[in-house]
């Protein structure tokens, strides 16, 4: 038995599912989840002494890779300091400006602890906003595990088969309307039916919970013209997206602004960090000075305040000559490239949507573009590629319907060795 069998036995006996979180369980591509102990750079070594070229980056906050020394740096001058204090305290108002300087649409931010707060706060902040209680969600788009979005929920819901979590008040169900991505008439026709009556409309605006997949040219901006026309706020859940397909997110690189954004993850440099901003009249109907109750004992912590701010700041100058997004896109294009390449190769229909950092590896031969057409994917033959790319040392998401994350770590022999493998593990498929 190796060392992960063994912790994972045990796990099973003290934890659901012996993981802390189900996407980590290594249900739908079989086997046993290994155990890590500790990361570095593009790389995982785990506690059997393997090391792996990691494309799930922590779900997407390491897009410096793991342990930067500068990241690393920061937390320890924080935790000199102190862990929590409760109060406000400077690093907040640092992290606030940087925020509001780099995402277009945000004026003011109230920070949480994880994405999930910031959408479950986003929904409550535009139902208070308009008065109005029907939300807009799209199938196959993931926005945590609050009631009202829980449904038709793309992410480990999805990867599990209950896309439609159990406990989730039928009531509740009925207040959230779900429509599919990349279909702007069904949006019309949603607003046409249910007048004065849709507080807001919630999206990944490149979606990464259902695999990774990109809008049609215009789709943004007739959500954003319709949610206008209808009084209803459009909220970006740019939880994986910021920071991530630029400093500012997709509305930065598509030049839209929606009326509220959720952050997290790359913002937390690591650690556990939400955030959710705004157009200045909407956020200030948040408590204490709005009707709009929200609140978090570690909101603001200063370790992850100070993680995230040294993480946002690698990001305007880490060094390097070339900035770290168009590096990012040139990994992904190449990682991109080389499965296209194999897949030719070997006669095998794969679609690998890719933009900078972010990518999916669908086996299909439908264009992915919603949920439906990502369902089209051969997950047993991806089951396969994944446990493939895993004996060779690379590891992807779990799962046919999660994104593969970049750093910039990958630089370099990483992503010419993660090449190599993925292009082995589909010549062997
Ligand atoms: N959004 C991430 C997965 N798609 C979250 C990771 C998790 O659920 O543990």
């Amino acid at each position: 038995m190796t060392t992960s069998e063994n912790l994972f036995a045990r796990a099973q006996q003290l934890m659901p599912g012996g993981v802390n979180s189900p996407v980590r369980a290594f249900r739908s591509v079989g086997g046993v989840p290994f155990f890590v102990k500790s990361a570095h750079g593009a790389t995982l070594h785990t506690v059997d002494d393997r090391e792996l070229i990691d494309f799930v980056c922590t779900w997407g906050p390491a897009i410096h890779g793991h342990n930067h020394p500068k990241i690393k740096a920061a937390i320890g001058a924080a935790l000199e300091l102190g862990t929590s204090f409760g109060t406000p305290h400077p690093a907040e108002v640092t992290m606030a400006e940087m925020i509001v300087r780099f995402v277009p649409s945000i004026q003011k931010v109230r920070m949480c602890n994880s994405g999930t707060e910031a959408t479950m706060t986003a929904i409550r902040l535009a139902r208070g906003f308009t008065r109005r209680d029907k939300i807009v969600k799209f199938s196959g788009c993931y926005h945590g595990h609050s009631d009202s979005l829980l449904i038709k929920a793309g992410s480990g819901a999805l990867t599990h088969g209950h896309p439609d979590s159990a406990g989730v008040p039928a009531a509740f169900a009925r207040e959230t309307i779900v429509l599919p991505f990349n279909d702007i008439a069904a949006l019309a026709a949603a607003f046409a039916a249910n007048p004065q009556l849709i507080a807001g409309v919630i999206l990944e605006p490149y979606c990464g919970n259902v695999g990774f997949i990109m809008p049609d040219a215009g789709y943004l901006a007739k959500v954003r013209a319709l949610t206008a026309q209808h009084g209803a706020v459009l909220i970006f859940d740019e939880v994986m997206t910021g920071f991530r397909i630029a400093r500012g997110g997709v509305q930065e690189r598509e030049q839209i602004v929606p009326d509220l954004t959720c952050l997290g993850k790359i913002i937390g440099g690591g650690l556990p960090v939400g955030a959710l901003g705004g157009r200045a009249e909407i956020m200030d109907y948040l408590a204490p000075i709005g009707p709009v109750y929200q609140a978090g004992t570690l909101s603001g912590n200063p370790l992850a305040m100070a993680a995230g701010i040294a993480a946002l700041r690698l990001l305007e100058d880490d060094g390097s000559d070339l900035d770290p997004y168009q590096r990012l896109d040139r990994l992904g294009r190449q990682l991109r490239d080389a499965v296209l390449a194999a897949a030719r190769a070997k006669g095998i229909a794969v679609q690998v949507p890719q933009c900078g950092a972010m990518f999916s590896i669908f086996f299909t031969d439908t264009p992915v573009r919603d949920y439906a057409t990502a369902l089209t994917s051969d997950a047993a033959l991806f089951a396969r590629f994944f446990r493939a790319c895993l004996d060779g040392g690379v590891y992807l998401a779990p799962s046919a319907y999660e994104a593969g994350f970049i750093s910039t770590a990958h630089d370099g022999a990483a992503i010419a060795r993660a090449c190599e493998i993925m292009t082995q593990a589909i010549a062997n498929l």
